[in-house]
């Protein structure tokens, strides 16, 4: 993919605050800490376009980035960030399900997960929620960097059964901090970037002009 513009948009918390649906959009959820801003740096070859952080839970609203006015990348806010108090989980739960489930022009969700550990319960439940509306067709595996290849062989095959993967969907290991794994993540999210069309409704039959 060449990237010829990539902008950041905003951060939203609601619903009626985001971009006009007019472009398709491709989301990337996962726990917090796992690399998600990482990785949308990497995929835009920019250094700090998302911001990262060492510190859990730095992302907490919903970021939106225009790629070469084309389509939107979406950072969502990452979960299972232990110190957030129980009212701001269950405003995490709203704000993501009503993404999920009113965004029009949502295309796809990808899901990231840790490449050393097994999903967490965290993780298995964000997959079925993605799953349950309609997409989950790509998982990245995050900091591929950190394992062998044998071992992350091994791990790769694990992660897809314990999230109950389908066969047609894809596990794809990245590291962000290598750079490596970048293009078939790219050729995977390419299929779902078709650009949105509108269908106007048919004009009533004009009556002939005498
Ligand atoms: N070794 C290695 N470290 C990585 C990689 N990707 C991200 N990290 C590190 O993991 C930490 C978290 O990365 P972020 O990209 O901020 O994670 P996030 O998922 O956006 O986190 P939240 O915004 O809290 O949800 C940072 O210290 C990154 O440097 C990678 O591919 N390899
Ligand atoms: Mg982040």
């Amino acid at each position: 993919m060449i990237i010829k513009e990539a902008t950041f948009i905003g951060s939203y918390v609601k619903l009626e605050q985001y971009p006009v649906p007019d472009m398709p959009e491709i989301a990337m959820a996962g726990r917090s800490n796992v690399g998600k801003s990482s990785l949308i740096n990497t995929l835009l070859n920019r250094k700090k376009l998302a911001k990262i952080s060492s510190t859990p839970g730095k992302t907490r609203t919903i970021n939106f980035y225009n790629i070469n006015q084309h389509f939107y990348l979406v950072d969502l806010p990452g979960y299972g960030y232990a110190k957030v108090s129980k009212k701001e989980r269950e405003s995490w739960g709203g704000m993501i399900g009503k993404y999920l489930s009113h965004r029009s022009s949502l295309r796809e969700v990808v899901l990231l997960v840790d490449c050393r550990h097994d999903p967490s319960g965290d993780d298995k439940q964000m997959y079925q929620w993605i799953q349950q509306h309609g997409f989950g067709s790509i998982v990245i595996a995050t900091k591929s960097d950190k394992l062998s290849r044998s071992k992350l062989m091994q791990q790769l095959k694990r992660i897809r059964n314990q999230l109950g993967m389908t066969q047609e969907a894809v596990i794809l290991p990245v590291s962000a901090l290598k750079k490596e794994g970048v293009e078939p993540v790219w050729d995977a999210l390419k299929r779902h970037l078709e650009p949105i069309t509108i269908e106007l409704p048919a004009l009533p039959e004009q009556e002939e002009v005498e």
